[in-house]
């Protein structure tokens, strides 16, 4: 009897919650498209581990693309529209990128997504990124879109309060995940990621997260 293994549907959609979306698979046509951006961008504003405000370096390495970028030193955690290492603008958000996240928010109900900032992070094996809610944007009312390449992790999903149960939901190379509405201001993080190579990518995750910060 034929079967087919349901996890590997392309475009299967998972509700997490009533404005948190997964749509498994939904970036796996752009990766060719994405991966030599992404090292374009690399070359003009290169990976560095962020130092959060208590003084401690991040495990995830990160930059950024578009007229906003995420920043985070001793003076606290802010956009800023010049990168502080090159002392220039971020790179421009590749017109794929855009599309892609534009798709993906209204695939998941979100039409009219105007995103302004891109935040690309790199995980090595053993990289991980602890609770926390994203609330440095100006406006709460756009989602955030958030594509997964390269090696899988474990995602870890929470409420409105950090003391809330976690849920734990695996992300999967050309994972696309939304979230607005009641769901934007979520706990949420990443575990640190065990090393199981990818075909593509190696011994490497990659998210982009894309906002509408401004
Ligand atoms: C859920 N990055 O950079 S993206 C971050 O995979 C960040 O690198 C993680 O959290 C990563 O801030 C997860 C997924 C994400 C982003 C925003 C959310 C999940 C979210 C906002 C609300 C709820
Ligand atoms: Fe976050």
């Amino acid at each position: 009897m034929d079967s087919f293994d349901l996890f590997e549907v392309a475009g299967a959609q998972l509700r997490l919650s009533s404005h948190a979306v997964l749509l498994h698979g939904f970036a796996l046509p752009d990766v060719g498209e994405l991966v030599p951006a992404i090292a374009d961008i690399e070359a003009a504003s290169p990976l560095r581990h962020m130092v959060t405000p208590g003084g401690l370096p991040m495990s995830v390495m990160s930059t950024s693309c578009g007229m906003l970028g995420w920043v985070t030193d001793q003076r606290g955690y802010r956009y800023t529209s010049v990168d502080p290492e090159t002392r220039k603008p971020w790179p421009v958000m590749p017109e794929a990128f855009a599309s892609l996240a534009i798709r993906a928010a209204a695939e998941a109900g979100f039409p009219g997504f105007e995103p302004d900032a891109c935040l690309i992070n790199h995980y090595a094996p053993g990289a991980r990124m602890s609770l926390h809610q994203d609330k440095d944007e100006q406006d709460f009312a756009a989602p955030i879109v958030s594509v997964s390449l390269g090696m899988s992790a474990t995602f870890l999903f929470g409420g409105l309060e950090r003391s809330d149960r976690v849920a734990r939901v695996p992300l999967h190379h050309g994972d696309v995940v939304v979230w607005g509405g009641a769901d934007r201001l979520r706990y949420h993080g990443i575990m640190s990621l065990k090393d199981a190579p990818h075909p593509l990518l190696g011994s490497e995750r990659i998210n982009l997260t894309f906002r509408k910060a401004g």
